[in-house]
């Protein structure tokens, strides 16, 4: 039973695969007039605030409270820890509005640990939710490790080890059966130079032309950002220790062929002696329209090692696939996605996402 999704605008697992109902919105937009004007009602003692992402005071606070109090791993080792800098870019894109950072916004639904199972994250969803309306906003999309109604897809985590020795430390993977440790550095070892003529780091001035490839490259799949150059102004130019972008340019011809990117996440390492961080990237978007995908990615692999990463993860999203398991990467924890307001028929394959959320 789900007392509170069974009550909103989701796919219901009763639903699934009804293939009379059709696809597209679930409810229709309302005059704004008719969206609740009032702030839902909290417990007692407890009042909504905005929280101001641009003043450093808060983004400490809120960095504080997500350190402390966000998602950890199926095995509760390792906790993710978004640094000040992460939240600045994660909650100012394009078009956002001050009036959704409220406690947390929806990328990053928080209560802390001593608040748990006090229904108070409905009240949460419902407010945001009321606020993204007053916005004449009635579609979201989001991720999370728990099963609600209905995922549209299931995804998987994949990990490739960097620094072998560090994780295995801290228990992120274990010596496999006749593997040793010394097999196991020279296994992921990478050479410090990348192999693409033309790959460096993207600049501002390369924004048309990534968002040209990104928008060609993202057509092709069911559910997708609809980047425009704002977009990859904001969301892939390079901003140290949060984002990282390169471009391969043609030697030749001086046109961009390919791109991809991956973004800074580190998680707190909980309860070990030795480490308190692991510094991980996560790929982001990713397009290869000359340089092989594999070749590209391996490239990839190259620069975070130079960067001292420890590991490198990929969703098994878009064509990510083609290049998991020769790249060596290892499987991990799941990650479902869903869409609220909006009825899509099928489960999609994550090959069929086109989209990465933080
Ligand atoms: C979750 N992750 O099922 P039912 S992901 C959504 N996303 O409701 P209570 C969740 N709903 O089943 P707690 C959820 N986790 O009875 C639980 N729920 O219908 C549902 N963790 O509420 C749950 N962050 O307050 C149940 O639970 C109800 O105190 C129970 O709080 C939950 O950001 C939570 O994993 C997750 O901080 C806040 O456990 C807490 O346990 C926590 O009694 C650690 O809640 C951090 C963590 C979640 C990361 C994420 C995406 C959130 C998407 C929210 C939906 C967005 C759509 C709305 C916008 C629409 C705009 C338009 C148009
Ligand atoms: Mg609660």
């Amino acid at each position: 039973r789900h007392k509170f999704w069974e009550t909103q605008p989701v796919k219901q697992f009763k639903d699934n695969g009804d293939i009379s109902l059709p696809e597209g919105p679930i409810e229709p937009p309302i005059p704004l007039s008719e969206v609740k004007q009032e702030p839902y009602n909290l417990p007692n003692l407890y009042e909504w605030i905005t929280c101001d992402i641009d003043s450093e005071e808060t983004r400490a606070e809120v960095c504080n409270l997500l350190t402390h109090n966000y998602i950890e791993d199926d095995k509760n080792m390792f906790r993710f820890n978004y640094s000040k800098e992460f939240l600045r870019w994660a909650l100012r894109p394009p078009g956002y509005c001050k009036s959704w950072h409220i406690g947390v916004r929806i990328n990053f639904l928080c209560v802390h640990k001593k608040l748990r199972s006090k229904r108070l994250a409905p009240v949460m969803i419902k407010e945001v939710t009321r606020r993204v309306h007053l916005e004449n906003i009635w579609q979201a999309a989001y991720t999370a490790g728990v099963v609600l109604p209905t995922p549209i897809s299931s995804c998987l985590y994949w990990h490739r080890s960097l620094n072998p020795k560090k994780l295995i430390d801290v228990g992120f993977c274990r010596l496999g059966a006749r593997m040793t440790m010394s097999r196991m550095i020279k296994l992921y070892k990478l050479p410090d130079s990348t192999c693409t003529p033309g790959f460096r780091q993207m600049e501002l001035h390369d924004v048309p032309a990534v968002t040209q490839l990104l928008r060609n490259y993202l057509n092709q799949f069911e559910v997708a950002p609809d980047f425009d150059e704002n977009d990859v102004k904001h969301w892939l130019l390079p901003t140290e220790n949060v984002v990282d972008s390169y471009v391969v340019e043609s030697p030749e011809s001086h046109k961009i062929t390919d791109f991809c990117s991956f973004y800074s996440l580190p998680s707190s390492i909980l309860g070990n002696q030795k480490y308190s961080i692991l510094k991980a990237a996560y790929s982001f978007y990713n397009v290869a329209t000359k340089t092989p995908l594999l070749q590209l990615m391996n490239d990839v692999l190259i620069v975070a090692n130079r960067k001292d990463y420890d590991v490198f993860n990929a969703l098994d999203v878009m064509q990510n696939e083609t290049f998991i398991k020769e790249l060596k990467f290892g499987p991990g924890d799941g990650k479902l996605y869903y869409l609220y307001n909006y009825w899509l028929r099928d489960t999609l394959k994550p090959m069929e996402l086109g989209l990465v959320l933080l």
